[in-house]
């Protein structure tokens, strides 16, 4: 490599490394419930709404890659729920089939790809499970 190229690249990476998140990042993006409140049972829908924060318009066709539902919100974080994905009800809304068992506060955990975003947008988002 050429000895006088070597500083100017590591100078341009530096400053594309550091103006990128100004134009868009992870953050840009929310994960909301779409109902906070659930009653307890088996077979019970949880649906969140992801939204891009700098139009407030929902985000469609995201790739969730992972997800999960525990109750480490009421000291019980073992106490987990299989989420099986439904058909997105709405643009930008993402559905799943879960039992929450139990009363009190589920903390869902979901990261997600999203179109023309390199970076993994990730969301916690708690649900109460009322008798
Ligand atoms: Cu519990």
């Amino acid at each position: 490599m050429n000895h006088k190229l070597v500083l100017p690249c590591a100078a341009l990476a530096v400053a594309i490394g550091l103006t990128m998140p100004a134009f868009a990042g992870a953050s840009d993006y929310a994960f909301q419930p779409v109902k906070a409140e659930i009653k307890k049972g088996d077979d019970v829908t949880v649906a969140v709404r992801l939204v891009d924060k700098r139009t407030n318009k929902p985000v469609p066709d995201a790739v969730i890659i992972q997800t999960r539902i525990d109750m480490s919100p009421d000291a019980m974080g073992e106490m987990t729920s299989p989420l099986t994905p439904l058909p997105s009800p709405e643009p930008g809304v993402y559905a799943f089939k879960t039992d929450l068992a139990m009363q009190g506060r589920w903390l869902m955990s979901i990261a997600a790809k999203v179109q023309g975003e390199p970076e993994t947008v990730v969301g916690k988002i708690t649900f109460r499970a009322t008798r």
